[in-house]
């Protein structure tokens, strides 16, 4: 085999990243070396995206920008927000001090009104809504933006996972003439969430957040979650009905066919970088990243097997290939770089190239190239000329079909339902690995009982149930026995 020289890099050289089984150790150390996220900045909770990861982050938020793009228009909102209008809403604001960065000087003069770093834009916004909206014929508004946010986090922070720093923050806003019609932004809103997630097959439950636990200022809130691989759960997006509220706090208001004046309601929503660390550690393993071909920065990558003698002819292939494959709008690498082949195999296992073409002497004789998939990592062989763009699409569908399987059937395995409290000790030990499914009557009272009995608390109760419980809505409260809903218990992020 050619290249002996002492700078290359064998499989024994480089690393194994820790099972995925030890997932927080795992998660550490797969950020970095797959290249996702430089951890090593100097203020806790914030991060550098490394380019490779950057790009993964832009093709998932290419999807989600052309999903929100369809019905919404975009928008940019400043980062800072004067005290005064961030304090104006009672329960926004009372729900967010304990988060907020202030801005307190402007170089060596201290500012008259303080400025807070948003840690959401409602309070940025929604005093030009009221500018904005006078008629009904102005509404519905809707709008988005994908901007920066802060928030000082206390719980442990992570990279993608809790951030003081948000980078990738998809904050979508809406006003309505009435409930019913932001309601149903809700429904839409929800909708174009779980697109999102099809398109990244990650699995999850949409869930109601109990009162306590809703969104600061909102009338309720509806929760995307899924499972970790460590069995808690990650709240993944969130889309807010906030009623006339804020309207009422911000005087939005519109003149009625009539002649009347009313308040407008409103729905916000959002989606951060989680959804990236939910597609880095549903779909990843114990090899690294596992990723949805459309989202792959690398998704085919060309390894020549270069023998002495033969490499000209080799590379002559590799580089037709890449040609063809590039002209057909891949993303595609020849990595002909004097690492040994099993070295480019780890390499690009890790980075979750989900198509590999090996191309030996034997290949280039009999006219042909070895395949293998990033996911199954099943091997073999097809004729050069049967490789088009179309079989690699079909390829890509196949490979979709399997990870959303896999991650559904693996987040279906953590869930199950209780239908009794008289042994808190099995749900205790249950939530350690997963979701349990309770009927619950949604009390406050009820909730503090299920956390001191286990070590879990309540997630929401189920807005539709789907595939992940045989049984009805309704039911008796597993606690007082009163009426209850579907709901998850779960230790969350
Ligand atoms: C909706 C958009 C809001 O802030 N205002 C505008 C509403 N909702 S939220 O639930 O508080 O946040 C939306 C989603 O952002 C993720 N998230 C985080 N991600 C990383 N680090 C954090 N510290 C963090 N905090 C919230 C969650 O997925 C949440 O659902």
């Amino acid at each position: 085999m050619s290249g002996s020289g002492s700078e290359k890099k064998t499989k024994k050289e480089v690393e194994r990243l820790p099972p995925k089984e030890s997932f927080s150790e795992w998660y550490h150390e797969i950020i970095q070396r797959a290249e996702l996220m430089d951890i090593r900045y100097p203020v806790k909770g914030l991060y550098v995206w490394f380019p490779f990861g950057f790009k993964l982050r832009q093709l998932v938020y290419s999807k989600l920008r052309e999903i929100m793009d369809r019905d919404h228009d975009e928008v940019y909102f400043p980062t800072l927000i004067p005290e005064t209008e961030l304090g104006k809403e009672g329960e926004h604001i009372k729900g967010f001090e304990d988060e907020v960065y202030w801005v307190t000087h402007g170089g060596l003069d201290e500012l008259d009104v303080k400025l807070a770093l948003r840690p959401t834009s409602e309070t940025a916004m929604y005093p030009m809504f009221k500018l904005w909206i006078r008629s009904h014929t102005d509404m519905p508004l809707r709008v988005y933006q994908i901007v920066n946010i802060f928030r000082y986090e206390t719980k442990h922070t992570r990279p993608m996972i809790r951030l003081r720093e948000i980078t990738s923050f998809k904050e979508a806003h809406t006003v309505h003439r009435n409930f019913e019609e932001a309601e149903e932004q809700v429904n839409n809103a929800i909708n174009l969430y779980k697109e999102f997630y099809d398109f990244l097959a990650i699995p999850y439950m949409v869930l109601r957040r109990p009162e306590w636990d809703k969104f600061p200022g909102a009338a309720y809130t509806i929760a995307f979650d899924t499972i970790m691989p460590d069995g808690r759960t990650m709240q993944i997006g969130t889309v807010h009905h906030l009623a006339n509220n804020f309207a009422k706090t911000f005087e939005i208001k519109y003149e009625t066919p009539d002649g009347d004046h009313e308040y407008s309601h409103q729905t916000c929503y959002g989606i951060s970088e989680r959804c990236v660390a939910a597609v880095v550690s549903v779909h990843g393993d114990d090899l690294g990243l596992v990723l949805p071909f459309e989202v792959s920065p690398v998704q085919i990558v060309i390894i020549p097997v270069l023998y002495k003698g033969k490499e000209e002819a080799v590379m002559e292939r590799a580089k037709m290939l890449e040609n063809s494959l590039k002209s057909w709008g891949f993303r595609v690498v020849l990595d002909d770089s004097d690492d040994r082949p099993g070295a480019k195999y780890y390499k690009w296992e890790l980075k979750g190239a989900a198509i590999r073409f090996e191309l030996g002497p034997k290949e280039v004789e009999s006219e042909e190239v070895t395949v293998s998939f990033r996911d199954t990592r099943e091997k073999f062989r097809i004729g050069l000329d049967e490789i088009t763009a179309g079989k690699i699409y079909e390829w890509a569908e196949e490979m979709k079909k399997r990870l959303r399987a896999k991650a559904f059937d693996t987040m279906k395995a953590r869930v199950r339902y209780f239908d009794s409290f008289d042994n808190p000790e099995m749900l205790r030990e249950w939530i350690n690995r997963g979701v349990a499914l309770v009927h619950f009557c949604m009390s406050e009272e009820c909730a503090e009982r299920i956390e001191e009995g286990t070590s879990g608390g309540i997630l929401g109760s189920f807005e539709e149930i789907g595939e992940w419980c045989e049984k009805g809505k309704e039911g008796r409260c597993i606690i007082c026995g009163e009426k209850g809903v579907l709901s998850a218990v779960s230790r969350a992020y």
